[in-house]
């Protein structure tokens, strides 16, 4: 009889021991949740983009709530309101403009959750409410921008006159697609923007800014369209195709992404340089998020790396975009 209760007395401990484990296993395998904050789906980059950060976090087997704001920074704030008011556990924020963020950051820190940007910036006096980013290094794209046109003008004496539709206005990568060309150029006087226009990252808005730029400019008197994305080419591409000045052969046109769309151009000719940036960060984007979640110290900048395409490379060589 004794020996029957000292064996039930082991079978309970046992049985106690097995539900803690089994219970602290489970509050280890805790599935974080995360909000995303997506500008909107202006250009086949931002579709890739969107879709390449929800099949990563998918992956390392976080819930995400994804929110889309349909190019508003109004919603964007909202749809970060509303990630806090749900206490998510960390924030990912690709911002639309640099500016506007300061309150309501400061409302996800005083949560105390922490917030990854994704792709843009924000303003560096911003920079403390966020604890690191990953994306582009786009003040290099352009860099090798300026280089391309260097290159390609190397035997030219005469002025070389410089259109630029530039993405949407107070958009980081806008301001430093901008800044990189200007810094580039800046020790060659021959280079001349003569104008500047927004077309908002988007193929219609790029078409209607290269027909603006004609009131006041005569397309025969450029030669450089300098787009700030591919979307933008493929409108300027199509609406020079109505006139009588030939895409790539009379006008050099130059663009940033490297989507499918823009090295067809390439390819046809039509285009001259594109400047690679790569839209699947989502991989490296969760590998930040998990250890920022796990206390581990990491850069505040994780930049992803892109190359240049243009009439010099072998086209050939170039694999499917998949964007
Ligand atoms: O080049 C453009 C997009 O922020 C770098 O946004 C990104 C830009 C990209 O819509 O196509």
């Amino acid at each position: 009889m004794k020996r029957f209760s000292f064996l039930v007395l082991v079978i309970l401990l046992l049985t106690s021991c097995a539900a803690r484990n089994s219970r602290s296993s489970n509050e280890e395998k805790k599935q974080y949740v995360i909000g995303f904050s997506q500008i909107g789906a202006e250009s086949s980059w931002r579709e890739r983009n969107t879709e390449s950060v929800l099949e990563a976090g998918k992956k390392a087997n976080y819930k995400i709530l994804y929110e889309n704001a349909n190019q508003s920074q109004t919603e964007q704030i909202k749809d970060l309101r509303s990630f806090i008011a749900s206490r998510v556990d960390l924030i990912i924020l690709t911002p639309i403009v640099e500016t506007g963020w300061k309150h309501v950051l400061e409302e996800a820190a005083d949560a105390n959750i922490p917030v990854v940007i994704n792709d843009r910036l924000i303003s560096k006096e911003d920079s403390h409410l966020y604890k690191t980013f990953v994306g582009p290094d786009v003040p290099i794209q352009g860099i090798q921008t300026a280089d391309f046109l260097k290159k390609k003008y190397k035997d030219v004496q005469e002025p070389i006159n410089i259109v630029e539709i530039q993405g949407s206005k107070d958009a980081s990568p806008a301001i430093s697609r901008h800044d990189g060309l200007v810094e580039g150029l800046k020790d060659d006087p021959r280079f001349h923007l003569v104008a500047s226009v927004h077309g908002d990252f988007m193929l219609s808005k790029g078409r209607e800014a290269i027909k603006n730029v004609t009131k006041s400019h005569d397309l025969k008197q450029v030669d450089v369209i300098y787009c700030h994305n591919d979307d933008m080419a493929d409108g300027v591409v199509s609406y020079l195709e109505e006139t009588d000045i030939k895409p790539g052969k009379d006008i050099t046109i130059c663009s940033v992404d490297g989507q499918q769309s823009a090295i067809d151009l390439l390819k046809a000719g039509k285009i001259n340089c594109v400047i690679e940036c790569d839209p699947n960060m989502g991989e490296k984007l969760f590998e930040v998020v998990t250890a920022v979640l796990e206390g581990k110290s990491i850069p505040k900048e994780n930049y992803t790396t892109g190359r240049v395409f243009s009439e010099y490379s072998d086209l050939t060589k170039i694999d499917k975009r998949g964007y």
